[in-house]
């Protein structure tokens, strides 16, 4: 499992941030091509096997990655700093979104509101408990309720990613709850 856990990490950063790390293209909406990828990792010393990254695909706690029908093609399913079209569609959000993040950021975020920083989109999610998480990742997590439904009544975007997780494009400070 560790491997595992290592190989999705490196995944991350080859499919979402840095693909020239093993000299690898990505094409518009973020495809790279599979056996390049294999080749490439195992050339800069990530071992790497068509199963193994069949089984990081399944196994991935939050399905990050995904492969085209044919198998032939891998992406990231969202996170990315790189400028990619993943071709999402505006969907209806719920009424209430959440975000998690730490204390030291909330008195510019109520200032600014949530802007999207390195990545592509802001990230927010249905449920509480992973906006904990996310939160956790960089201390004591403080949880932001978005009024969602508010936001794209007022005709602000949100895109629902493969893997369930909640994009928009920002969210202006009027929108969330602290
Ligand atoms: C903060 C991981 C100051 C924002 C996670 C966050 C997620 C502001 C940080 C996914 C701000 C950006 C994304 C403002 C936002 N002023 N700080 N105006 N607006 N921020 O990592 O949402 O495991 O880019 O609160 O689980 O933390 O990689 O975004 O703390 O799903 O798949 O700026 O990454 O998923 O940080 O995390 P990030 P995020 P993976």
């Amino acid at each position: 499992m560790k491997d595992l856990k290592h190989i999705s990490k490196f995944l991350s950063l080859v499919l979402r941030h840095k693909p020239e790390e093993i000299g690898i293209k990505m094409d518009v909406n973020g495809w790279v091509n599979v056996d390049e990828l294999i080749e490439k990792c195992n050339a800069r010393k990530q071992k790497l096997d068509f199963e193994t990254l069949e089984e990081v695909v399944i196994t991935n706690d939050k399905q990050r990655f995904a492969f085209n029908d044919e198998y032939t093609m891998i992406r990231a399913n969202q996170g990315h700093t790189v400028n990619v079209d993943l071709q999402f569609e505006a969907t209806q959000p719920l009424e209430y979104l959440y975000h998690g993040t730490v204390a030291k950021f909330v008195d510019e975020i109520k200032v600014n509101g949530l802007k999207r920083m390195q990545r592509l989109h802001v990230h927010l999610s249905k449920d509480l408990d992973t906006a904990i998480k996310v939160g956790s990742r960089r201390g004591k997590p403080v949880i932001l309720k978005v009024h969602a439904s508010k936001m794209y009544n007022d005709g602000l975007p949100f895109y629902l990613s493969k893997n369930g997780v909640w994009l928009c494009d920002e969210v202006p400070a009027k929108y969330i709850e602290f």
